[in-house]
């Protein structure tokens, strides 16, 4: 099993500022503890800043693996671009925020591409795409 983690726009600043909503971890250590949960998926990371190279990535996943976790950051909440990326590839998708979006500012209340997505994790923390994880194995009964 194959799953590939997306982290969206100004999640490569994670652990530089706002520990308080986001933690004191920076992306790499994200990713490491993430991973060190897994000896049976193996986890593939991927970051950009740019909505093209998102769509890009999430088409190229499409069959190549078993499912995609999705932080997709500020793109949550406007990007019909990734929402229709996602909704065009048949790979169980599952979305992350570290932060609890419906308790913070009113523009993140909504998510635009939470309608396309196998579920939704928020609020969890870095351990939000654990859970991610463990859901898209449990999709396809490994766990
Ligand atoms: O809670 C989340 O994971 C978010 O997806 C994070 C996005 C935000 O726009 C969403 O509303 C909720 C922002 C990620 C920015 O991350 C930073 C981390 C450290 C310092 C600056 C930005």
């Amino acid at each position: 099993m194959e799953v590939l983690v997306i982290h969206g726009p100004n999640l490569n600043m994670l652990g530089k500022r706002d520990p308080k909503v986001y933690g004191s971890s920076t992306l790499n250590e994200v990713d490491a503890f993430i991973e060190g949960y897994f000896k049976k998926v193996k986890v593939d990371f991927f970051q950009s800043n740019h909505e093209g190279e998102i769509i890009d990535k999430i088409q190229q996943a499409d069959g190549m693996y078993s499912g995609i976790v999705i932080n997709p950051g500020a793109f949550t909440h406007y990007s019909y671009a990734i929402r229709d990326a996602i909704e065009a590839i048949s790979i169980p998708v599952v979305e992350v925020h570290i932060s609890n979006i419906a308790a913070r500012e009113e523009f993140r209340h909504q998510s635009v591409i939470s309608a396309v997505v196998k579920g939704t994790i928020a609020g969890m923390g870095i351990y939000g795409y654990v859970l991610a994880v463990q859901a898209i194995a449990h999709h396809h009964k490994r766990i």
